[in-house]
């Protein structure tokens, strides 16, 4: 079983995507502080945003097997510098966040990731529950079991929703 560190910008939607991987109702929660659970590690926004805190990322991610970097899909900037998985000496993954939005742009996205050296990029919306289980499935991981009493939100996850991650080409 693989443990995920998330890590990305400030709303690019790492604490939902958290919830929605664990069946968690997706509560809107400020990350103050590095949050661990199970087998994923939460991270505040501006410990990618602000250089002086890489260390602490670093530090953070000793224990897990994968970072995975989000990247919101409607961000026309991004805050990974070039080749940043080289510097956390870890297995990465890209997860492009809020697919399901207008004005998404999955391309600019991928590219953005690319950049900064994740190798297999996932497309998800934790609003619609697209990409999650493929996520999960790839991690080696059981799909989580709602812990709401929501039945249209138990039936959606249930379904092998989501696309294939796209292997490098590299
Ligand atoms: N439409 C849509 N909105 C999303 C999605 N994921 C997250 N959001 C929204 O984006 C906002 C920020 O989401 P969070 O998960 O708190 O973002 P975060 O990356 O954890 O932010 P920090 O904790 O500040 O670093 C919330 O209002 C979410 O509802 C998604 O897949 N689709
Ligand atoms: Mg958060």
């Amino acid at each position: 079983m693989k443990k995920l560190m998330l890590i990305g910008k400030t709303g690019c939607g790492k604490t939902t995507l958290s919830q929605s991987m664990q069946g968690m109702a997706l509560v809107y929660r400020k990350t103050q502080a590095v949050h661990y659970s199970d087998w994923i590690v939460d991270t505040p926004g501006e410990f990618s945003e602000n250089r002086r805190f890489y260390s602490a990322l670093m530090a953070s991610c000793t224990n897990c097997n994968i970072v995975g970097f989000v990247q919101d899909a409607t961000a026309v900037g991004c805050i990974f510098p070039p080749k940043f998985a080289s510097m956390l000496n870890k297995q990465t993954i890209g997860i492009i966040s809020k697919t399901d939005l207008a004005g998404a742009n999955i391309e600019r996205a991928e590219k953005f990731l690319r950049w900064a050296g994740a190798q297999t990029i996932f497309q998800t919306s934790s609003l619609e529950k697209t990409g999650i289980t493929t996520i999960i499935a790839w991690l080696g991981h059981r799909q989580p079991v709602p812990t709401y009493p929501n039945q249209e939100n138990m039936s959606q996850n249930s379904l092998p929703q989501g696309v294939s991650p796209r292997e490098s080409e590299e």
